[in-house]
């Protein structure tokens, strides 16, 4: 039994999902859904973890599509919809989909995947009206794959059970007293946990109200914080920056009626990145509101958190959430104290089990059953707190994690590009900006005609943002590449 679902049949009347300007009830989600269910089973019982891609814009359609595949019994795989076809590609080959569920606005973008792929076509204006039973599905079964860079090459899919899906909700639920009086708005992209866990899914679990925006705009958020509905806020740390700096440009009535607006807010969080202090508090100026931290991951949801009633610290995470154990350890696994910086490892039933097929991956990012999350951080007065990450190759930009590496195995594709190093610099904006420096076959590289030749082999946030030439790659006495040595000549730059 899903749970998140069951849930939806005691607010039949209630507004689950706004989008397009039009309210959709959880009676108009049910039904939607079980359509979809139907038409994916196509005369079977269940659809028995077979994967399901899908892409459309952020809204009903997808809720619908995402609750249609968990009510087949299939695994939903949310495809990103500004990724470019070699991505979705990589991931249809990686998931081996049995379909592509899309709307119009992306058939062009995926036609290709049905010459090279023996896979089902499902445009979503085609779903008709069917009647038929669904399949129980039991909470140990796999619900959904999501897509994470790492520390080697390409990016590596990340399985949640509904068992895992349930507990990361209900943790945030309880911690965050959502109720089904909420509204939010929801601009982050739907291929991540932070806007399909933290944000729809915990709305929609509480009877709440998800809003939706076509695309990220500061004027179109704050045209809607205007309207007095929304009450709960969630993004990365760049949105806040980039809300900040349309904030200051205004004139100052326009100002005041946004700060109003704020003030009535119940909570406002942000998370999947660092937030700055300054952040911060030029925000708490504009809102009224002290931001609550909180640290997670795609594959365990959240699991530390400022309080929701309480002190939330600057620069602080906070503590564990409900039914989450954190452990610090030293590079020898061995547990330590107050005011000892370390690796966060957790446990607990919010914890994914696996990598999609990747059981030596899986088995690397466990010990004793703790889950190693490569973050390192410090417990004291009270809270922990994050100093960095214990390898060079991940970069955090604009809340998306990506792999230096993945970047660097591109850009060596590239006729005149003999070797490269990919590095993130710090930026009070973006967290991190990409910087690449290229070593070059022969003579110069124009940029413009780098950037245009990577346009449809990386999505536009994993495009590296500034280049060097140089004539090798610094290295240290064994020979491996110092990224540190890269990522300063560009502090320097
Ligand atoms: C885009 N631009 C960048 C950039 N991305 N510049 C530097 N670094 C980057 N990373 C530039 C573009 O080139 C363009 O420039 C301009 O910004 C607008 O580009 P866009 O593609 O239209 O971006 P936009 O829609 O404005 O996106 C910005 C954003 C987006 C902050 C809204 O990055 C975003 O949605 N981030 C959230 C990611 C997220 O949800 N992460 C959660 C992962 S889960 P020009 O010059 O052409 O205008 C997780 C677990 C957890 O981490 O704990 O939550
Ligand atoms: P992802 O793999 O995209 O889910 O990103 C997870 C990573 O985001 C974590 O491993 C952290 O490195 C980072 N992260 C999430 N929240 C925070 C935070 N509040 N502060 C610092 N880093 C964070």
């Amino acid at each position: 039994m899903i749970q998140l679902i069951e849930n939806a049949a005691r607010h039949l009347d209630e507004i689950a999902v706004k989008s397009d300007s039009t309210n959709y009830t959880y009676a108009q989600l049910l039904s939607a859904s079980e359509q979809i269910a139907l038409q994916l089973l196509n005369g079977r019982t269940d659809l028995n973890e077979a994967r399901i891609a899908f892409i459309v814009d952020p809204g009903f359609q997808y809720v619908s599509i995402q609750w249609g595949i968990w009510r087949a019994g299939g695994i939903a795989v949310p495809l990103c919809i500004k990724h470019p076809y070699a991505s979705i590609k990589y991931v249809i080959e990686d998931t081996k989909a049995e379909a592509v569920v899309f709307s119009k606005e992306y058939k062009e973008r995926i036609q290709l995947l049905f010459e090279e792929f023996e896979m089902t076509a499902i445009p979503i204006e085609s779903i008709e009206s069917k009647e038929g039973n669904l399949p129980d599905i039991g909470l140990d079964r796999r619900a959904m794959i999501l897509y994470t860079s790492g520390t080697t090459g390409k990016p590596k899919g990340v399985v949640s059970t509904h068992q895992n899906i349930e507990a990361q909700i209900k943790s945030l639920v309880i911690s965050w007293e959502w109720s089904k009086e909420d509204h939010i708005l929801n601009i982050l992209p739907l291929h991540h946990v932070h806007g399909i866990i933290n944000i729809l899914s915990c709305a929609l679990w509480s009877g709440a109200c998800c809003e939706f925006l076509p695309k990220f705009s500061p004027k179109a958020i704050f045209d809607v914080f205007c309207q007095k509905e929304v009450n709960l806020f969630m993004a990365v740390p760049t949105i806040y920056y980039k809300l900040i700096n349309y904030w200051n440009e205004l004139p100052t009535a326009e100002q005041q009626a946004i700060s109003a607006a704020l003030k009535d807010f119940r909570l406002m969080v942000s998370g999947s990145a660092a937030l700055p202090i300054s952040t911060l508090e030029k925000w708490r100026d504009i809102s009224g509101h002290t931001l609550l931290e909180r640290y997670g991951m795609t594959e365990m949801g959240m699991a530390i958190s400022n309080p929701y009633r309480g002190e939330r610290k600057p620069g602080y995470i906070g503590q564990p959430l409900a039914g989450i154990t954190i452990r610090l350890v030293n590079e020898k696994n061995v547990t330590l104290g107050e005011g000892e910086s370390g690796e966060i490892q957790v446990k607990g039933p919010n914890v994914f089990n696996e990598y999609w097929e990747k059981p030596e991956a899986t088995e690397e990012t466990f010990i004793d059953g703790w889950f190693k999350t490569g973050d390192i951080a410090m417990f004291e007065n009270g809270s922990y707190r994050i100093l960095g990450r214990n390898s060079v190759d991940i970069i955090k930009s604009g809340g998306y994690k990506i792999s230096a590496l993945e970047i660097e195995e591109v850009l060596r594709k590239h006729p005149n590009i003999k070797d490269c190093g990919v590095v993130g610099i710090p930026d009070e904006e973006w967290g991190e900006i990409i910087g690449a420096s290229l070593i070059l076959e022969q003579g110069e590289e124009n940029v413009a005609e780098l950037k245009e030749w990577l346009k449809d082999k990386l999505p536009n946030y994993k495009m590296p943002r500034k280049y060097i030439v140089q004539a090798d790659l610094p290295r240290n006495v064994m020979g491996k590449v110092t990224k540190k040595a890269i990522q300063k000549i560009f502090i320097e730059l």
